[in-house]
C-alpha cells in the first residue's frame, strides 16, 4: 500500500469505529443492540450503492416491487429447512388478545412466494424476476458489529421463478455478473465461493457467496446467490402449465446484496490512516476546492476558485470550502478524512498561471493542470482512481492467500490475519475440528476458478475432494 495504513492494519476495530463516527458514516451508540444510525455520509453512500445495483437489475429485466414487512407463523412454517435456519433469529410481534403472532421478515421468501403462487399460471408468466431494496430483521445470535453484523439489515433481495433447471442456472450466471459489475465499480476485492453444504442458505440446493477481504483478516460476506431448485416452489405450490400442456413445479433462485456490508468493505479496503478513500461514484463530495489565501490577493483567489467551481460542478459533486475560520491545512485534513477523491488547491500562483493544483486522495499525488485542461484531467483522474482502487484491492485479496498442509499451518496463517487454502474431504466433522482448533471457517470452493485437490484432507488424512479456503469471518 503506497499510503500509510498502519493503524488500520494493526488495530482495525479502533480505526474503523473511530473513522465511521468522525467521517459521519454511522453512529453506533444507539442503545438497542444491533441497531445503527446511518448519518449523512453513510446514508448517501449506501443510496449510491443501491442506485448502482438497481440500475443493473432494471437493465436485466428485474421489476421493482414492495412486499409487506411481516408474515404469519403459518406462512413462515411451510419450508422445513428454511424454518430450521431462521426460527431462532426472527423478531416476533405479539399482537396480544389471542390474535396470531406476526413474524418480521428475516428475508422475504415466505412473504413473496404465496403471491408468486397466485400470479403464475403458465409458462407464459415465466420468468418472473422481482426485487426490492428494504430492511430485513434478524435477531443475530453472534456478536453484532456496526455495518458488518447488524440486526436491522439494509439490503437488496431479488427473487426469480423459471420453467426449467437450466433457466434457473442461467439466472444464477446473470446474478453473478450483476454483482461482479457493481462490486468492481466500487473497487472491492473479493472471491466467489460455493459454500459447503452445511453452510448453504436455509432451503437452497446450493449457495454462492462473495467474500471480501478485511484488514483484520476476517472475511466479509457482502452478497450471496442461491439456487433454490424446487424446494420452495413445492412448499408454496408454485405450479404452472408447461409448454406441452402438463403441470410442472417451478424452479427458483434468490440473491441478496448487503448494503451495510458493502459500505463496510469500501471503508475497510480503501481507507488509510488519514481517513476514508472513496470510489468516485459513491463519494458525497467528489471534488473539493480549497482556496489558499494570500494577503492582498484574497479577492482574486476567491473569484478564481468560484470560476473553477462553476466549471467542475457541471460534471462532479463539488464543494468550494470557503470557510474563513479554519486554515487551508485544516481543510486538507478534513477532506482527506471525508475521502473526497480529488482536491483542487487555488493560491496566488494558480491565479497568475491560470492553472490549478490537483491532488488525488488514493495516492496523495499532486499535479499542476492548466484551467483549460481541468475538465479532461479530472475525468481522467477519476477513472484512474477507480481503476487503482480496484487493482490494489484485488492484489491485496490475492496476496492474503497461503497454502496450509496441517491444522497447525491454518492456525498460524489465520493468526497472521490471512486466508488458508487447504485440501478437504468434505466432511462436516473435519470442518468443525478446523473451527475448534484453528478458529477458521471453511468458506467453500472457488467458483470463479477451478481447483482440484491432489493429496489428503489436511484434517483426517483421507482423500481430499475439494480445495477450499478457510478464514475467520464476520
Ligand atoms: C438470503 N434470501 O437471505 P443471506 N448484517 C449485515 N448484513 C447481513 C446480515 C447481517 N446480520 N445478514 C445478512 N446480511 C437470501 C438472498 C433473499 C436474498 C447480508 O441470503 O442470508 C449479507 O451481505 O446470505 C448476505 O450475504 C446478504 O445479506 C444476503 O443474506
Amino acid at each position: 500500500m503506497s499510503v500509510s495504513a498502519t493503524k488500520k492494519f494493526e488495530n482495525f476495530s479502533a480505526w474503523f469505529d473511530d473513522l465511521i463516527l468522525k467521517a459521519r458514516i454511522a453512529d453506533n451508540r444507539f442503545p438497542v443492540k444491533g441497531f445503527v444510525v446511518y448519518m449523512e455520509n453513510g446514508a448517501f453512500i449506501m443510496d449510491q450503492i443501491k442506485n448502482l445495483l438497481e440500475q443493473e437489475l432494471e437493465k436485466t429485466g428485474h421489476k421493482r416491487m414492495y412486499f409487506p414487512l411481516v408474515t404469519s407463523e403459518d406462512l413462515f412454517r411451510r419450508e422445513a429447512e428454511h424454518i430450521k435456519g431462521f426460527s431462532k433469529e426472527v423478531f416476533v410481534i405479539d399482537q396480544g388478545s389471542g390474535e396470531q403472532k406476526l413474524i418480521i421478515r428475516p428475508t422475504s421468501e415466505t412473504i413473496m412466494y404465496p403471491m408468486f403462487r397466485l400470479w403464475i399460471r403458465s409458462h407464459a408468466d415465466l420468468p418472473l424476476k422481482v426485487y426490492q431494496s428494504v430492511n430485513v430483521y434478524r435477531r443475530e445470535t453472534k456478536a453484532t458489529r456496526a455495518l458488518y453484523r447488524v440486526r436491522e439489515i439494509p439490503w437488496n433481495e431479488a427473487h426469480t421463478v423459471h420453467e426449467s433447471p437450466s433457466d434457473a442456472e442461467k439466472q444464477i450466471r446473470e446474478a453473478l455478473e450483476i454483482y461482479q459489475r457493481v462490486l468492481r465499480r466500487l473497487g472491492i476485492g473479493y472471491m466467489i465461493f460455493k459454500r459447503p453444504d452445511f453452510d448453504k442458505f436455509a432451503g437452497a440446493v446450493y449457495s454462492l457467496a462473495f467474500d471480501a477481504w478485511n484488514p483484520d483478516g476476517k472475511v466479509n460476506q457482502v452478497a450471496t446467490i442461491h439456487n433454490l431448485g424446487k424446494n420452495f416452489a413445492k412448499a408454496y405450490e408454485i405450479e404452472f402449465e408447461k409448454r406441452d400442456g402438463s403441470r410442472g413445479i417451478a424452479y427458483q433462485t434468490c440473491y441478496g446484496f448487503g448494503f451495510s456490508r458493502v459500505l463496510a468493505a469500501i471503508i475497510a479496503q480503501h481507507g488509510d490512516d488519514r481517513g476514508l478513500v472513496l470510489p468516485p461514484i459513491v463519494a458525497p463530495v467528489q471534488v473539493v476546492i480549497i482556496p489558499i489565501p494570500f494577503k492582498g490577493q484574497e479577492k482574486q483567489i476567491y473569484e478564481y476558485a468560484s470560476k473553477i467551481k462553476e466549471e467542475v460542478s457541471k460534471k462532479w459533486r463539488t464543494v468550494l470550502d470557503d470557510r474563513e475560520d479554519i486554515t487551508p491545512g485544516e481543510k486538507f485534513y478534513h477532506w482527506e478524512l471525508m475521502g473526497a477523491p480529488i482536491r483542487i488547491e487555488v493560491g496566488p500562483r494558480e491565479v497568475a498561471e491560470y492553472s490549478a493544483t490537483v491532488a488525488r486522495r488514493d495516492t496523495l499525488e499532486r499535479i499542476k493542470v492548466s484551467f483549460n485542461e481541468l475538465g479532461d484531467k479530472i475525468e481522467e483522474l477519476m477513472k484512474s482512481i477507480e481503476a487503482n482502487l480496484l487493482e490494489r484491492s484485488q492484489r491485496m485479496m490475492m496476496s492474503l492467500i497461503s497454502d496450509a498442509g496441517s491444522i497447525e499451518d491454518v492456525k498460524k496463517i489465520l493468526k497472521e490475519r490471512r486466508i488458508a487454502r487447504i485440501e478437504w474431504c468434505g466432511d462436516i466433522e473435519c470442518a468443525e475440528r478446523l473451527k475448534e482448533e484453528a478458529g477458521g471457517e471453511v468458506r467453500g470452493e472457488r467458483y470463479d476458478i477451478a481447483e482440484t485437490p491432489s493429496g489428503p484432507c489436511i484434517v483426517c488424512g483421507r482423500d481430499a475432494k475439494f480445495v477450499v479456503y478457510v478464514a475467520r469471518a464476520y
